[in-house]
């Protein structure tokens, strides 16, 4: 009485067993998706773990100033080589990455591409060098004012800076 049914069960068991096991590997695979701010579509969001970011700011410029110039440091504390590959600000329409160079005795600007951090070593970002361009701000930033950046790098993962809108490069803390 019942036999043929019980013959079946364990198939039925192994089957359920592995859609619940499915369905926790997704609920726990979502639940490490933990973006550092308030999600804006389904986009995951990795924290670059190794990089360190010093005296983030933003040179103050008149208020009429089509194109300001961002300035940082970036640490890599890491064990592989991180590639910063672009930044975003949500002041600004567009940023790109520069270098300030002497052409023919004339001080100009080019776009740098990506820039490589050794493992272990520095990226410095400042005046007559590497910069961030900043162009079309959507509005007039004041001394003291901070900006929000986003970097990029190659690996897919992103940072978040404040920078502060300053007249001179914030002094250096030691450390
Ligand atoms: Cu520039």
């Amino acid at each position: 009485m019942g036999t043929p049914n019980l013959r079946h069960r364990p198939a039925a068991i192994a089957l359920a067993t592995l859609a619940i096991m499915t369905c926790m590997d997704v609920a726990t695979a979502s639940q490490m998706r933990i973006p550092m701010s308030p999600p804006r579509s389904q986009q995951i969001i990795v924290l670059n773990k190794s990089v360190r970011v010093e005296s983030a700011w933003v040179r103050a410029a008149p208020p009429g100033a089509t194109m300001l110039a961002g300035y940082m440091d970036l640490h890599n504390d890491g064990k592989t080589p991180q590639r910063f590959i672009s930044a975003q600000s949500d002041v600004f329409g567009m940023v790109e990455l520069h270098k300030t160079m002497i052409v023919n005795g004339v001080s100009t600007m080019r776009p740098a591409g990506d820039q490589s951090i050794p493992a272990g070593g520095d990226l410095r970002f400042e005046p007559g060098g590497l910069h961030l361009m900043l162009m079309q701000p959507k509005r007039v930033l004041k001394i003291g004012d901070s900006v929000r950046f986003r970097l990029h790098f190659a690996d897919g993962s992103v940072m978040d800076v404040i920078a502060v809108v300053s007249a001179e490069a914030p002094a250096v803390t030691t450390h």
